[in-house]
């Protein structure tokens, strides 16, 4: 992260901005940037507990992006379909605990964007590296739609695709960036949306790779 001094020196917060993407939905730049140690940190203790593995489509497609969660509730997909769980199939052991700078993240941004009161109790990590995509797709795994989703973007830049409720609506294209946070729900929560194959790079933090923390009240 680069902070910017003031003239005297002092150290002052990096640059947020909103941006709306329509009702409902809003990218907060930036906003993750302030917590960018401790985040990073506490996802080096998630991913040596429950490490990034390729999850099986119910149809039998291996997904190019690498998932792991954190918190009681663990997104899963294999032969069987998709569905939370509280156990890591992988290690027949509970998920990591959700580390607390996640959870504070998560709460604050909702509250940012207009969605005071949400406690996440599920977060869906994600790795991508060059080549890898996510098509286009729901979040509709949830008990209580009513409550949003936060998705939070670490390393590489990647082009987030924001669809509309049918499959076939033609999506915005947003940059997103290290640091950079999108809060949604209400009216947008059904949005179709995903992930543009991630272009070759490099990120400072974490090489050639992208994270995104995707935080939701699953159960
Ligand atoms: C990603 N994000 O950015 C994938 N879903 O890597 C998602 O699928 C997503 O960013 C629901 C809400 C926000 C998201
Ligand atoms: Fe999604």
């Amino acid at each position: 992260m680069m902070n910017m001094a003031d003239l005297f020196g002092h150290v002052v917060s990096p640059v947020r901005r909103d941006e709306p993407l329509c009702d409902g939905a809003v990218v907060l730049r930036g906003f993750a940037l302030a917590d960018e140690i401790a985040l990073l940190q506490a996802l080096d203790t998630v991913v040596v507990q429950a490490p990034f593995r390729h999850l099986v489509t119910p149809g039998g497609f291996r997904m190019s992006v690498g998932m792991t969660n954190t918190g009681p509730l663990g997104w899963v997909s294999d032969r069987s379909g998709y569905r939370y769980d509280p156990v890591d199939p992988l290690s027949g052991k509970p998920w990591p605990g959700l580390p607390e700078t996640f959870r504070q993240l998560a709460t604050a941004a909702a509250a940012h964007a207009g969605f005071a009161g949400f406690v996440p109790d599920a977060c869906l990590v994600n790795r991508y590296e060059p080549g890898t995509r996510l098509s286009l797709h729901q979040d509709r795994d949830e008990h209580d739609l009513g409550q949003p989703i936060v998705s939070v973007s670490l390393g590489m830049p990647a082009v987030f695709l924001f669809g509309g409720m049918q499959r076939a609506d033609p999506p915005i294209r947003v940059p997103l960036a290290h640091g950079d946070v999108v809060a949604w729900g209400g009216p947008a929560r059904l949005r179709y949306h995903g992930v543009l194959p991630l272009k070759p790079g490099h990120h400072e933090a974490l090489g050639a790779a992208r994270i995104n923390l995707t935080f939701r009240k699953a159960g």
